[in-house]
């Protein structure tokens, strides 16, 4: 511990707005340094909660933790996750508004964790139900369930979300969790195939063989000695020989990478999923149908083709299929395999959070859902040496979500001063509307001109894309290919890639696949063959993927917008996983892009809430003889005179055109202290009849 240094110095202030530079950057880190190497990793930006991923268990999120924060103030306690978790739901029961927590940050900096503790504060400290005790339970459990299906071990984060998730909790009026309901958004069906070096595809299949039941394993025909020996579970290079006997030649891989790693135990995974599949009401049947989908997947990885002296390509496999299909090019075969492997996961992915959503939907018909609390844990911003269509998507779903972010925070805040009449002087901010409108425009934007060439018939291609980019494109502030303006080559980009210039940083993006990847080519004879085989089971191309999701984006901002959102921006202070490490050019980097200095200013200058005159006066109008029990005049004056009898400060409040808005949440807490103290005398009838705005 230092020596000498008051407990303020020691661990900082628990909310940056009281920081006494609070326009110093250097400040800000600083305070934050000082708290995560006293292992305080969450701190207030008024009601935002700042979170930096501490990579070690810390003895914070105890039953005793979470009580202790339920019913309190954020001001009254040492700023935590329970407190924003408690102050929602607290919104939910007092003011029956939907509430959303968006969690965002970088990938690895702790969004799925956080969610998780969210989550877990509800299921263990909302009321219950007699008979809706098992639904905590299943809102529990179908997070293992689909991180096993949904996660995999990046470079950047050893649970990393390949899937969007958004997830509502709904509450009936007695406040009690009574169902669920999830949402997922795209997921990175590449990485059954494929996966970077360092990486690893999906946990299930190393859950799955590392600790499937010996019975099962042999039932699946799967072999557990050589996890290796599955092609889709290694890094796969591909590569052609001939095979000396037969002279034909094969298309194998190349086998390399090692499936274990240490920070994971795939063993104990198994267990928590196996328990989840029978809490979720999953049977012992669909268990091992789902397993067996998840087996034929590494089986159809292993299926090798040979073309012989007619270049006709021949399906070796041993699986139950009599089919020929060809003549295929090599090349083909295997991007035919690959399609249809990458189809089967995606569906039973979907097939999969169906079946969960059933779980989680009421059991009993008669129950009402008063309100809901949403939870939005995406895919974080990603920047790879090689980044692909997917990073182009989830780097759009990050701006997406900044773009949220801003125009709730920073742009309608301060417009809403303006409106009012409050005196404002207006807070800069980068906007990042622009790389958002860059990406999504309709006619313009890049997902719109990927699209029109994916549609065109004769020789569109990965190439005449980028061609089409840069000729639309070119001289956009956030758009640049290798071709600078004046005939020379940018060489920090190359030829087959772009680069978006996003909130977050620079991204390069390599074109090949783009088209492909957007049609989520299937072809069709596999689509037949499979048709045939599973009765019922439709396996349609997708269309353009990329629109798809632009369009399922812009319906969950809708679902965000018409409710109350509280924001947890997290934070990574180091690349290397590692507990108490605090890199200062990467925190700060990130305390840029998050706009957490703007988000300071503006709450700074600004006010921590407003009410309607109406809904104020009505709610404390107890509080004052001259207003209680009703205010005749004009609503402006009956909320004059009630903050007068509450002896407020000049500086505590201003009355705008129809609205007072109150600078510090603690002038709030006391007052509504002051109501509490109040109830005994006028009746709790009253009080419930009132609705805050
Ligand atoms: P992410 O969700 O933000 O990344 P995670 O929530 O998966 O990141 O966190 C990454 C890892 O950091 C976890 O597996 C934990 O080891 C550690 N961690 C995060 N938060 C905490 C915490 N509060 N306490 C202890 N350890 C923590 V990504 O899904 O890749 O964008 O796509
Ligand atoms: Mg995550």
């Amino acid at each position: 511990m230092e020596s000498g240094l008051s407990a303020r110095d020691r661990v900082g202030v628990q909310d940056f707005l009281l920081l006494d530079n609070y326009t110093s950057e250097a400040a800000f880190i600083e305070n934050l340094r000082r708290r995560y190497k006293e292992n305080l990793i969450y701190t207030y930006i008024g009601s935002v909660l700042v979170s930096v991923n501490p990579y070690r268990e810390l003895e914070i999120y105890s039953k005793q933790h979470m009580e202790r924060y339920r019913g309190v103030n954020f001001y009254e306690i040492s700023p935590h996750i329970y407190a924003l978790a408690d102050n929602s739901y607290r919104a939910v029961r007092t003011e029956r508004k939907d509430q959303c927590i968006l969690i965002s940050g970088e990938s690895g900096a702790g969004k799925t964790e956080a969610s998780k503790k969210v989550l877990q504060y509800y299921t263990t400290m909302c009321p219950t139900r007699n008979n809706t005790q098992s639904i905590r339970e299943r809102l529990l459990q179908s997070t293992p369930v689909l991180e096993a299906f949904g996660n995999a071990k990046t470079l950047r984060n050893d649970n990393s979300s390949r899937f969007g998730k958004y997830m509502d909790v709904q509450f009936d009026y007695k406040g009690a969790p009574i169902g669920g309901h999830i949402l997922n958004y795209l997921l990175e069906k590449s990485r059954v195939v494929h996966q970077n070096h360092g990486e690893r595809n999906f946990h299930i299949f190393y859950q799955l063989l590392e600790s499937g039941d010996g019975a099962l394993l042999k039932r699946l025909g799967l072999d557990r000695t050589n996890p290796q020996q599955y092609h889709y579970l290694v890094k796969v290079r591909p590569s052609l020989c001939v095979c000396a006997k037969s002279n034909i030649v094969i298309y194998s891989c190349n086998i390399g990478n090692c499936p274990r790693v240490s920070s994971i135990s795939d063993k104990n995974s198994w267990k928590v999923v196996s328990k989840a599949f029978t809490v979720i009401g999953f049977n012992e049947e669909e268990v091992e149908e789902l397993l067996k989908v998840v087996a034929s997947v590494l089986h159809l990885g292993n299926t090798q083709f040979g073309e012989d002296e007619y270049g006709e390509t021949h399906l070796t496999t041993e699986m139950p299929i009599k089919y020929m299909i060809g003549p295929l090019s090599l090349e083909q075969a295997v991007s035919a395999r690959d399609a249809l492997a990458k189809a089967i996961y995606g569906r039973t992915f979907t097939w999969l959070v169906q079946k969960i959503n059933q779980s989680l939907a009421f059991q009993v018909s008669a129950l009402k859902c008063s309100s809901v609390i949403g939870l939005l844990d995406i895919y974080g911003f990603e920047v790879f040496q090689n980044n692909s269509f997917e990073q182009f998507c989830i780097n759009y779903c990050n701006e997406k979500l900044q773009q949220l972010f801003i125009e709730l925070t920073l742009k309608s805040e301060q417009e809403e001063y303006e409106a009012e009449g409050i005196g404002w002087e207006t807070v800069e901010y980068f906007n990042n509307k622009i790389i958002c409108d860059l990406v999504e425009e309709k006619f313009k934007g890049i997902i719109a001109i990927l699209d029109e060439e994916c549609l065109r018939p004769g020789d569109a291609c990965d190439l005449t894309f980028l061609e089409k980019l840069e000729d639309r494109l070119g001289g956009h502030a956030h758009f640049v290919t290798h071709k600078l303006a004046n005939g020379k080559i940018r060489k920090a980009v190359g030829r087959e890639e772009f680069r978006l210039l996003h909130y977050a940083g620079e991204v390069n993006y390599n074109i090949n696949g783009f088209l492909d990847k957007n049609n989520d080519l299937l072809y069709r004879n596999l689509k037949e063959v499979i048709m045939m085989m599973i009765e019922g089971f439709t396996l349609l191309s997708c269309g353009q993927a990329a629109t798809q999701f632009k369009l399922s984006l812009a319906k969950l901002m809708d679902i965000l917008m018409s409710k109350q959102p509280s924001y947890i921006r997290c934070i990574k202070p180091n690349d290397a996983k590692q507990p108490g490490r605090f890199e200062e050019v990467l925190v700060r980097h990130q305390v840029k892009y998050l706009g957490l200095m703007e988000n300071l200013r503006v709450r700074r200058a600004g006010f921590a809430y407003r009410r309607s005159f109406e809904a104020f006066l009505q709610r404390y109008k107890p509080l004052c003889p001259d207003t209680w029990p009703n205010w005749q005049g004009k609503l402006s004056d009956g909320v004059s005179t009630l903050v007068k009898h509450l002896d407020y400060k000049a500086e505590e409040y201003k009355l705008g055109r129809s609205k007072i808005f109150i600078r510090f949440p603690k002038t709030l807490f006391l007052t509504e202290d002051a109501l509490e103290l109040k109830k005994p005398t006028i009746g709790d009838a009253c009080l419930s009849a009132v609705i805050m705005i």
